[in-house]
């Protein structure tokens, strides 16, 4: 017999009490060890509020299954309301990211077409190579410059140039030049808001904004300075192409590039479009360039798999001849590699949705309406679910071992990560040109554990050492 909602094991009676407990245990950074330690007492599903927030939470793939059958037509994550509140507040217009219902389905699905569609990647290969190309050239200079033959640095700094030049020259068509020695400050000033735009808003996860702007609270302010300079910066940049746009002819034949494609589309409003491509930008920095991170780091850490990946890419390299396209087809461990770290260091600690209807899981009965969380961080870290977990092996997603709702770092369905097109090229590409260029190693004994900045983040400084090959 199924056993009743109030039956889920867990704390969720008062919400207060544990919010001090869980601010005790600093639970803002330690998050995705908190539900980590939760599937350990309480078993494969918890219930939980801390503060305001209250979800159910799971661990299993068969269960994911589950809750995502339950999803329906407009799914619906946890609603971020540092973000909702920070448009409201300036009076902006939600993108894709925080719509929902009927008008997040109809600018979803425009979106798709120009974004996620996998036709888009001829489009988005050739701008994002020539990124990476620009990346390793960038690096041989530092390496000549200082004088070493390598280089011993913490490249989160370059990861984010590298992020955010890649993501802008597929939504505009343009570079904007940050692989270059002197960078628009403009554009520094951008990467540093996003860093502190997350950093702000997981306080807010638990106690309401609304409470901490009337209190005039110090994490709200800065949320809005955040905001306001990724607002700012991103709206300095769709003004450019809007303006070309109007002075050109349109007989080019050249790909103009996401947000020029939704304008000539003329299917979004101006408005819409402005706030999509501003979530789009936001969202194309610190994902990528962290998860690059992570990766640089296992290989660093295992230098016999980084040969085995290098061998991939050289091969793919001949049998492609040149072909860039063909080449992303022919590089499974890389592609491995990208899903094992983001197995190990996911970005999103979880991922959730308003379920539609009853569903049965673990044998217990949840309603409609319940928010469901599955542990995506819990989840690639459990023996049940993958063997031997702690390892990172690439190959464990080349064999026949089921993947069956598995590999889930961009979420699942029709409200996955839009970016993901666009973050996959991006990241492969990357790691073919440095692979290629140089041999990636660390200093002996260094584990890196992770922090939650509402992104998962390494706790401290990755500091890696590239030598040309
Ligand atoms: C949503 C992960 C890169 C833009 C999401 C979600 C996840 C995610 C887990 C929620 C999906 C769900 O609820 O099912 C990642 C990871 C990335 C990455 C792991 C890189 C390693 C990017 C990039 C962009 C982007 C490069 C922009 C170009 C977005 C947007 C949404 C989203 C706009 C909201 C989509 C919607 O609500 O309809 N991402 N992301 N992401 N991501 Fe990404
Ligand atoms: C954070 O408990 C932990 O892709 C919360 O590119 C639940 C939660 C809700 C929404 C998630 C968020 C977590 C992590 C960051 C995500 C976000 C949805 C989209 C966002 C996963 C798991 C992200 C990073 C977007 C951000 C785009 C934005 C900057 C414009």
């Amino acid at each position: 017999i199924v056993r009743p909602f109030n039956e889920i094991p867990g704390l969720w009676k008062n919400g207060v009490a544990n919010l001090y407990n869980f601010w005790k245990l600093d639970g803002f950074k330690n998050l995705h060890r908190i539900m980590l330690q939760n599937f350990n007492t309480f078993g494969p599903i918890y219930r939980e509020k801390v503060g305001y927030y209250e979800s159910v939470n799971i661990i299993n793939p068969e269960d994911a299954a589950i809750l995502f059958k339950a999803e329906g037509h407009h799914p619906k994550r946890l609603k971020v309301e540092a973000w909702t509140s920070y448009r409201d507040f300036r009076n902006l217009k939600y993108g894709v990211l925080l719509k929902n219902g009927e008008d997040w389905r109809l600018n979803r699905v425009i979106l798709n077409k120009e974004v996620i569609s996998p036709k888009m990647l001829e489009n988005f290969v050739p701008l994002l190579d020539e990124v990476g190309q620009d990346f390793v050239a960038r690096v041989h200079k530092k390496i000549k410059r200082n004088g070493q033959n390598k280089w011993t640095t913490d490249l989160s700094q370059e990861l984010f140039k590298y992020a955010l030049e890649s993501v802008s020259s597929v939504l505009y068509g343009e570079r904007l030049g940050l692989m270059l020695d002197y960078i628009d400050p403009e554009a520094q000033h951008f990467i540093d808001c996003i860093t502190l735009m997350f950093k702000t808003t997981s306080p807010m996860l638990y106690i309401p904004p609304a409470l901490l702007r009337r209190i005039g609270a110090k994490v709200w302010r800065d949320h809005v300075q955040a905001w306001d300079g990724i607002f700012n910066q991103a709206d300095r940049c769709i003004h450019n192409i809007y303006r070309q746009l109007r002075q050109e002819d349109g007989t080019s034949k050249k790909y103009p590039g996401v947000l020029a494609s939704l304008l000539m589309l003329d299917k979004l409003s101006i408005e819409d479009i402005k706030a999509s491509i501003t979530e789009l930008m936001a969202g194309g920095v610190d994902t990528t360039s962290i998860t690059l991170l992570w990766t640089l780091y296992e290989l660093a850490r295992h230098p016999s798999l980084q040969e085995e990946l290098r061998a991939e890419v050289t091969a793919a390299r001949a049998e492609s001849q040149g072909d860039m396209l063909d080449m992303l087809k022919r590089i499974p461990l890389v592609k491995g590699a990208l899903k094992e770290t983001l197995r190990l260091h996911p970005v999103a600690v979880s991922l959730q949705r308003y379920i539609t209807q009853d569903i049965i899981i673990q044998n217990y009965h949840i309603p409609a309406g319940t928010l469901v969380q599955l542990g995506l961080y819990a989840m690639g870290r459990d023996p049940k679910v993958f063997v031997r977990p702690e390892q990172y092996q690439p190959s464990r997603w080349l064999r026949t071992e089921t993947h069956y709702f598995r590999s889930l770092g961009f979420g699942f369905g029709p409200r996955q990560c839009l970016g993901r097109r666009i973050a996959e090229a991006e990241m492969q590409l990357f790691l073919i040109h440095m692979l290629e260029n140089f041999q990636v190693e660390k200093q002996r004994h260094v584990e890196v554990q992770s922090t939650f900045e509402l992104i998962l983040l390494p706790e401290k400084p990755i500091i890696l050492t590239l030598k040309p090959l």
